[in-house]
């Protein structure tokens, strides 16, 4: 029987997939997770319907035997974030590019029927016009970012020269319960979470008016599971979404009037290589994936925050 593999499973995107794709009743699911930044406590409940694999992308040997034959392989094994690829670059290139390329070649020698892979919207960079629209020039602003385009241009390759089916999904800034709030690279929607639930201030780097398409997780799974299925979509790009645009400022306002207290954000220098603003054409999304975003901001807020209450120590 054939399975569906997922890479970086152990995550905060990548085990969503995996409950998404049990709910679908899915029978053989592999996990390839080096818990780098993933944890097995991510999967705690579904753990004895999986069959989890502590492996590197990176080291071919090992994972290729695991995705060999996949039906689908949803690629989510990453080293994210913008300041973090900054910082210390070498290990996100080599997760995010020379990783990517291993799941590639794998899943083509192999003969994966498809790879679903998890590209990012920072592939845009500052665009003139929003929304941010797929037939856009790319224009990374950070090794990150640059490092998830190369992955995006590779899926490309493989599909045209190789033949492997491959769909790139510009995820755009996801959030949602299980985003680990606990590093200063973490997303900063689960940096919110904690400090409004241990009321002290957030650190809000710049003017707080730059925007996001904040999406949330669920539909982010949702999406994945259409682009494994849709029919004549190989070797595209295409922007899981929201639609919306939301500014810092905003989100710490709703975090303040959900919890009814008032807790001024500290304000420190901007960050380099961020991106001002952000926010998703979703037209190619229903088009070519019949997708659309159910969560809006204030409910996909509402729902992490329940979680980050019970499952988040303060
Ligand atoms: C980028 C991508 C996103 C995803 C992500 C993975 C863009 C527009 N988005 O997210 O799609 O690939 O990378 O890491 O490029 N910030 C604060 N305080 C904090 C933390 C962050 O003000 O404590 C600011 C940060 O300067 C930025 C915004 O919040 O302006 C979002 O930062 P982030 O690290 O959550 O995500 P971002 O946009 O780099």
């Amino acid at each position: 029987m054939s399975h569906y593999l997922v890479t970086g499973g152990a995550g905060f995107i990548g085990s969503a997939i995996v409950r998404r794709l049990l709910q679908e009743g899915a029978r053989k699911i592999v996990v390839i997770d080096n818990l780098l930044t993933g944890r097995e406590s991510n999967l705690e409940e579904v753990r004895r319907s999986i069959d989890f694999q502590r492996v590197d992308i990176c080291n071919y040997e090992e994972a290729a035997p695991l995705i060999r034959g996949a039906a689908v392989v949803f690629h989510q094994a990453a080293i994210p974030s913008v300041p973090r690829s900054i910082d210390d670059p070498v290990p996100s290139h080599e997760v995010n590019i020379n990783g990517t390329f291993n799941v590639l070649r794998a899943a083509s020698e192999g003969g994966a029927g498809r790879v679903v892979y998890a590209a990012s919207s920072s592939a845009y960079g500052d665009t003139a016009v929003l929304p941010k629209v797929e037939t856009m020039n790319p224009s990374p602003k950070s090794p990150y970012a640059l490092q998830k385009l190369v992955g995006e241009y590779y899926c490309n390759v493989f599909s045209s020269v190789y033949g492997l089916e491959t769909v790139a999904l510009r995820y755009f800034n996801v959030y949602g319960p299980r985003q680990d709030p606990s590093s200063p690279y973490s997303g900063v929607l689960s940096q919110f979470m904690k400090a409004i639930l241990e009321r002290r201030s957030p650190t809000i780097f710049g003017d707080g008016e730059q925007s996001r398409d904040f999406t949330y997780v669920d539909d982010v799974a949702e999406l994945n599971l259409k682009a494994a299925s849709a029919k004549n979509v190989s070797g595209k790009v295409i922007n899981g979404g929201n639609g919306g645009r939301i500014t810092l400022n905003q989100a710490w306002a709703l975090l303040q009037r959900i919890e009814g207290v008032e807790i001024p954000a500290v304000y420190g220098p901007p960050r380099a290589g961020d991106v001002r603003d952000s926010q998703a054409e979703t037209a190619t999304a229903v088009r070519d994936l019949g997708h659309a975003p159910k969560f809006s901001f204030d409910e996909g807020m509402r729902l992490t925050l329940e979680w980050y209450r019970r499952n988040v120590r303060g």
